[in-house]
């Protein structure tokens, strides 16, 4: 069962891992450089069985990327919260008010101009992926700023133009722009790759992702990046390929020994399958409706902590 590559990954850390400190102070164990491989086809998805992951989530947070918008408030209104602990922490620290998550959400979702205010990420992956910004000069000597590069709609031409291209990229870590980022992307660069021809071509995906929370953040960031490669698989007209995961700094939070412990007893069961239910005009007009996941009977919900 393919799932057996993240529970052995998982062992793998939690046993031979390096203990350290981290920016959250929480501290994990850690190795530096892992790799996944999904086969995609017939509709596969890599949707861990043993634990509930709530794809819905998942599959909200890649459309919000796609619409370009940074701001929080797009998701609480349609019940995703996996982003809400950044601004609530700057909201705290700044303001020194304690609110409670709950009512920072239920805030942010009544009161436009609150949610303007304290909602936005800053210049995160939406930003960079559909209008990663350029400068011009004016001829005088001066800087303004040009038109944003969508590189989303970029690697759709390229893909559909030039599928033997290997510059199909999709770029999140604007080296410029990540003091004002609340996190500097993890899931940071996807690279996409066509192999085989006519109707056989395969639309192949590498995610390269610089940090990985592998209890939390992983089994998110393999959905999200299942979904965008389908999106775009369906939008050029190529079979589903495989999806290859990389991994920089990969790693275990210490406060998630009950997670790692109840999951690594547990054995993968099933196979979930993806589908897209109608093909939009473009990459930027899916719905969440147009997503279906079926045979999804996984074990239950493990929670645990996300270290800020
Ligand atoms: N920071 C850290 N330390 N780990 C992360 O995984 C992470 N992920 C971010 C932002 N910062 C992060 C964005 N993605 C959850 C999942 C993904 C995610 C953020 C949070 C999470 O808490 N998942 C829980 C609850 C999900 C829910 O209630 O909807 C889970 O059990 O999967
Ligand atoms: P860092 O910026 O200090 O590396 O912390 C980011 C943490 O968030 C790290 O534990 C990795 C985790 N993370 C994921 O695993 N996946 C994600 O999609 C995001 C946004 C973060």
């Amino acid at each position: 069962h393919p799932e057996w590559q993240y529970l052995d990954l998982m062992r793998h850390i939690w046993e031979h891992g390096d203990q350290r400190m981290d920016r959250t102070g929480v501290g994990t164990r850690s190795v530096f450089g892992a790799q996944l491989r999904f086969d995609l086809g017939a509709d596969r998805i890599p949707l861990l069985t043993t634990k509930r992951v709530f794809w819905k989530a998942a599959a909200k947070e890649m459309l919000w990327f796609l619409t370009g918008n940074t701001n929080i408030r797009p998701l609480l209104q349609v019940g995703v919260t996996i982003w809400s602990d950044w601004p609530l922490a700057k909201y705290r620290q700044q303001t020194g008010d304690q609110m409670d998550q709950k009512d920072f959400e239920a805030r942010i979702v009544e009161d436009e101009a609150f949610a303007a205010k304290w909602g936005d990420l800053g210049p995160v992956y939406g930003k960079q992926w559909v209008d990663w910004p350029t400068y011009e000069s004016d001829g005088e000597g001066k800087f303004i700023a040009g038109p944003g590069i969508n590189q989303v709609a970029g690697v759709v031409e390229s893909l559909r133009t030039n599928p033997g291209s290997r510059r199909h990229i999709i770029e999140g870590w604007n080296v410029a722009e990540l003091d004002r980022m609340a996190l500097p992307p993890c899931h940071k660069t996807y690279q996409f790759h066509v192999a085989g021809e006519g109707d056989a071509a395969r639309l192949n995906c590498a995610l390269y992702q610089r940090s990985c929370d592998v209890a939390l953040g992983l089994p998110f960031n393999l959905v999200g990046a299942t979904i965008l490669t389908r999106m775009i698989a369906q939008q050029v007209g190529y079979q589903p390929g495989e999806l290859v995961w990389m991994g920089g700094d990969t790693h275990l939070y210490l406060n998630h020994a009950h997670l790692v412990e109840e999951q690594l007893s547990r054995e993968p069961d099933g196979e979930p399958t993806f589908a897209i239910l109608r093909k939009a005009e473009d990459i930027f007009s899916y719905r969440f409706e147009d997503f279906e996941v079926r045979d999804y009977a996984p074990q239950g919900v493990i929670r645990a902590p996300v270290a800020v």
